[in-house]
């Protein structure tokens, strides 16, 4: 979620049908596209919602990734429960004022998203075409980092259906197909890959 996504016009949910045949992005890549569709790579951005950082990052997943400690509340980003002062992060600033504690934490973000896809069942479901979509797993890993892994579970479960969007009128799809080109060393390889 981001301000860049407050300012994207509310697309249609019938959009034209994309295949993805493989995965051309290296796994860098995929963290610059997800930075630039997040934040337009802007590691100090903080949106409307205090989402943080080029990868806005929320409350819930800085908790899950050990900066931030629980409280009442991680979905509120208050971040009331402190830091934890891992990787020497105090704070939010902190956090806005390290580009590579951010890059670290989204690629260890990845490998807990994708263990909480398959703990879902949902993984078996890469390389499928789910409602016009090819699930290439960056794309479910998108997915995920914008709604959480239910969202994708429901549009598995609607086959792609479910008109599904975050707060600013992002739909899952667009970050199923537009950060779904990119390989993801931990996941099954698309076809035709070796
Ligand atoms: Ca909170």
């Amino acid at each position: 979620m981001s301000a860049q996504n407050a300012n994207s016009r509310i697309q249609s949910s019938a959009e034209p049908e994309q295949v993805i045949l493989a995965s051309s992005g290296s796994y860098d890549a995929f963290f610059g596209a997800l930075r630039h569709r997040e934040s337009s790579g802007n590691y100090r951005a903080v949106n409307t919602l205090n989402f943080i950082g080029a990868y806005q990052f929320g409350e819930a997943a800085l908790i899950d990734l050990g900066y931030v400690r629980r409280d009442r509340d991680v979905y509120d980003n208050n971040f009331s429960g402190g830091f934890t002062g891992k990787n020497g992060i105090r704070s939010v600033a902190d956090f806005l004022a390290n580009p590579a504690v951010q890059d670290d934490a989204a690629r260890e973000w990845m490998q807990i998203m994708w263990r909480y896809i398959e703990a879902d069942g949902l993984d078996r479901y890469a390389w499928r075409q789910v409602g016009g979509v090819t699930l290439s797993p960056s794309g479910m890993l998108a997915a995920t980092h914008l709604l959480g892994p239910g969202a994708l579970r429901q549009f598995v479960n609607s086959n792609g259906r479910a008109d599904i969007r975050d707060p600013y009128g992002m739909p899952l799809r667009n970050y199923i197909v537009d950060l779904g080109g990119y390989s993801i060393p931990f996941a099954p390889r698309g076809p035709g890959l070796s």
